[in-house]
């Protein structure tokens, strides 16, 4: 026993030495930072599949997450996060994708809905505005820009229309806020409001054919988005009249769809409490041009839910090089430093809550 002591001390020294001789390995404790190594040999990942087989080829790390992680200002006391997120990543056809899975207790898909109030001669609806929603960040470290080039992906208002939105996260100003990339961008967005700011209990789109919209989890696809292209039927459950008066954020050239208000709504197919989303999903914008779809929206994104296993797979992807002069450009890099950021049902970027916390950072490793 007594000659393996000083060999123990000696490795225990030596491993101190390593764990602080380098920011690429170690932390004030000596702990190992995580390296998450891009697969260069499969090939590039479906889009419309975030369980496409080449992921089982494709090693999975699992990261800690933690409330007290930065960026954050209160660190809560009482733990709801998930304690790890999985990460894999694939280097394929100039595309960086990564595949992000998470344990989450619910689904959270209606950031702001309409609910039916009562129904009397029409169906009445009332405005939640909690406008929260399930989400992820992936912060990527940009030294030369003191910040991070960030892909947040959310459920409903990125995720539902195939895309993640891309931005900058300054952490020398406002703590809270994620600046949304420009560079290109022609004001397109994802999701427009269902509503006019004067009127925000009438929406102005409904289904097309069914008052139906799931609130449960069972229909995770479908049954909480409503899309562009789900076209309004005039004979079907409600009276509407069209009208030129342009919705949705500026510029309104971007708003794709016939404007349509409601203006009266029978009460076929409607049930109190039903509810129907203050979102309508773009669903023609991932089929645009690089230059249509601008800097903001050029990571694309495709998701799944798992009742089962109250776990979220997401799988992002992005260009290495976008060419847009706010994106990190990770074709001329061979590591970047990278944090996950999990959010149940929580939009504050930065505030601390149980309901929101980070990996600790780890090296994506891009061969
Ligand atoms: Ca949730
Ligand atoms: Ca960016
Ligand atoms: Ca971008």
């Amino acid at each position: 026993m007594k000659k393996i002591i000083p060999a123990l001390l000696a490795l225990f020294v030596f491993s101190f030495i390593i764990g602080c001789g380098s920011d690429d390995n170690g932390g004030s404790n000596g702990e190992t930072t995580p390296r998450v190594v891009a697969n260069t040999t499969v090939a590039a990942p479906s889009l419309s599949n975030p369980n496409d087989a080449v992921w089982s080829q494709v090693d999975s790390v699992s990261i800690d997450v933690s409330m007290t992680n930065a960026p954050r200002n209160i660190a809560p006391k009482v733990a709801a996060v998930p304690p790890s997120v999985q990460v894999q990543a694939i280097k394929a056809d100039n595309f960086l994708y990564m595949r992000v899975k998470w344990s989450d207790p619910s689904f959270d898909a209606w950031p702001n809905y309409f609910y039916v109030a009562n129904i009397t001669n029409i169906v009445n609806f009332t405005h939640e505005t909690l406008a929260e929603e399930d989400q992820v960040f992936v912060l990527f470290e940009d030294t030369a820009d003191s910040g991070y080039d960030v892909w947040n992906w959310r459920v409903l208002t990125t995720g539902a229309g195939g895309l993640a939105e891309d931005g900058f996260f300054n952490t020398s100003t406002l703590q809270d806020t994620i600046i949304p990339d420009s560079d290109g961008t022609l004001g397109a967005v994802v999701a427009m409001q269902n509503y006019d700011n004067q009127f925000t209990n009438i929406p102005f789109y409904v289904h097309k054919d069914t008052s139906e919209f799931n609130q449960d989890t069972s229909d995770v696809l479908t049954g909480y988005a409503l899309y562009t292209d789900d076209t309004l039927n005039t004979n079907d459950t409600l009276y509407i009249r069209y009208d030129t008066t342009s919705i949705g954020e500026p510029p309104n050239d971007s708003i794709i769809v016939d404007t349509v208000y409601v203006t009266a709504l029978l009460t076929d197919g409607w049930v109190e409490g039903q509810r129907l989303p203050s979102f309508v999903i773009d669903s023609t914008l991932k089929n645009k041009s690089n230059a249509e779809r601008g800097s903001r929206w050029d990571t694309r994104a495709v998701s799944t839910y798992s009742d089962a296993a109250n776990e979220y797979t997401v799988v992002l992807g992005r260009l290495l090089n976008t060419g847009h002069s706010d994106d990190l450009n990770m074709g001329t890099v061979d590591s970047v430093k990278v944090k996950i950021g999990i959010y149940d049902d929580q939009n504050s970027f930065s505030t601390g809550s149980t309901s929101r916390g980070y990996s600790k950072e780890f090296w994506l490793i891009l061969p």
